[in-house]
């Protein structure tokens, strides 16, 4: 007879936080230098912590300090609609779910993405692990031949294995995995995305695809979507910038996003770029491909909408993290840039430009019971007479203008990549405006098409997390038992 344990099924929690943790050894294995990182990183935290002790027990409060160490996301990059489909039900036996679209052409990048991630608070705080997923346009490759070739190599390639795709039906049949079951799903799984150091392709089909974008190559020459990085979270990512360039890493110059401030927001990230590995092609040929590297990021809150349009219309005045620019320069024209963003968590609340949990104060719990539905003040009152605590819902999700700098400094590896990037960074500016939405909401249907669903907005996550958490503490303010 079977025992419980054998037949019991797993949480996808569990699972999630298993095949993060396999995925970075894989990776550590595969890319030593983002072992390195991962060391740098987490010494540095850790010595942020003892410093800084208010800050460690404001991420005590949020339930942000025990997921610290095991936070990382990870991307990759696939050629075809099944592909992207199957990720979703593989992604799935792990508890995540594609969250936003990113359109990276409008920004010369030729993909759209999501993010598969955990939605909910509790799988949140147990292993944020997300998959910043990006599908090929093979619509934008101009030249017909190189396009319908390209979908041919495609078309006969196998990305995951049989007996992963057979733990996949399994689960959506019982609705989880045993533990063994679990096992195998992770270590078939990690198939997936391993390195090939052997490319599916000849030296001139390879050449053909990469003159026209790095990027093209990158997806269509191999037989399986590598992981091309992964990225812990530093609390300090000015300081970790530093440290890189001290212990030798070849570090991006400038860091992607809003500039350092005292309430953050939204997400910094900096790299080390990808490192030219040696590659073979099926005529024999040896070669190199860059395409892995390791990135680092720091959280901050995630904004509203009227926050985000704030924050795009601010980034745009200063420019976009050009790598030939100096990083303190232009950390310094950006926060110039960013004077407007009001930089107290209480004017930020006031103006709703964020997103917060609320919490009732001592203050509000000694005050218990002294109003009812009617006499209770509007949640700005609460909160300024201290009543409600708040603190910043964390944004865990990607930015458009950043991830296209991502891209960019990272497959840029012969003589076109200064091209690339000025043509990219003119198009950026493009992305703002009117006719880049509209195309913007055509492609994005597109891509739920492939998906076989649609994207979840993680505007409506945020605000129903913020709703809830209000609505929790409003309970026991009226509560006078
Ligand atoms: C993904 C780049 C985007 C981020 O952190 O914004 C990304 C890629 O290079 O495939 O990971
Ligand atoms: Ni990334």
């Amino acid at each position: 007879m079977e025992n419980f344990s054998n037949t019991e099924l797993m949480s996808a929690d569990h699972i999630r936080d298993w095949f993060s943790h396999a995925m970075s050894a894989m990776y550590q294995a595969e890319v030593p230098l983002y072992g390195d990182l991962l060391a740098l990183v987490a010494k540095l935290n850790q010595r942020q912590l003892a410093v800084e002790a208010e800050q460690a027990h404001s991420l005590i409060a949020c339930d942000e300090l025990a997921r610290l160490s095991v936070e990382r996301h990870g991307a990759i990059r696939v050629g075809t609609p099944a592909e992207l489909a199957m990720l979703r039900r593989l992604f799935a036996v792990m508890g995540m779910h594609a969250v936003g679209y990113y359109d990276l052409s409008v920004a010369g990048v030729p993909v759209h993405s999501s993010a598969f991630r955990p939605i909910d608070e509790a799988a949140l705080a147990r292993n944020p692990f997300r998959v910043f997923t990006s599908l090929l346009r093979l619509d934008l490759i101009p030249d017909l031949a190189l396009r319908n070739q390209a979908e041919q190599i495609l078309g006969a390639r196998h990305i995951f294995t049989e007996r992963v795709q057979q733990l996949i039906q399994l689960f959506e049949q019982q609705g989880g995995l045993t533990q063994v079951e679990a096992e195998e799903f992770i270590a078939q799984a990690l198939h997936t995305f391993r390195w090939h150091a052997s490319a599916t392709v000849d030296s001139a089909t390879y050449q053909a695809l990469h003159e026209t974008h790095p990027l093209i190559a990158d997806v269509v020459c191999f037989s399986g979507p590598h992981i091309n990085h992964l990225t812990p979270r530093t609390l300090d990512i000015d300081a970790a910038q530093q440290h890189m360039i001290q212990a030798g890493m070849p570090a991006k110059t400038v860091i992607e996003g809003p500039p350092a401030r005292i309430c953050p927001i939204l997400l910094r990230q900096t790299s080390f770029k990808a490192v030219a590995e040696p590659i073979r092609f099926v005529d024999g040929y040896l070669g190199e491909h860059a395409a892995r590297f390791g990135e680092i990021e720091q959280r901050g809150g995630a904004l509203t909408t009227k926050g985000r349009a704030l924050y795009d219309k601010l980034l745009a005045k200063a420019g976009p993290a050009r790598q030939d620019l100096n990083n303190e320069h232009y950390q310094r024209s950006l926060s110039a840039a960013f004077s407007e963003f009001p930089d107290t968590l209480l004017a930020l609340h006031e103006q709703e430009l964020a997103f917060f949990h609320y919490q009732p104060s001592a203050k509000g719990l000694a005050a218990r019971g002294q109003y009812t539905h009617k006499t209770l003040p509007c949640a700005h009152r609460l909160v300024s007479r201290g009543l409600l605590a708040i603190t910043p819902i964390i944004y865990e999700d990607f930015l458009p203008v950043s991830a296209a700098g991502i891209f960019q400094s990272n497959l840029a590896t012969h003589s076109n990549a200064n091209e690339h990037e000025t043509k990219s960074n003119q198009r950026t500016l493009f992305m703002d405006s009117e006719s880049a939405l509209r195309c913007i909401s055509l492609s994005q249907a597109a891509f739920e098409n492939a998906l076989g669903e649609k994207v979840i907005n993680p505007q409506h996550l945020y605000a129903q997390q913020q709703q809830q958490s209000y609505q929790a503490a409003i309970k026991v303010l009226l509560n006078n038992d």
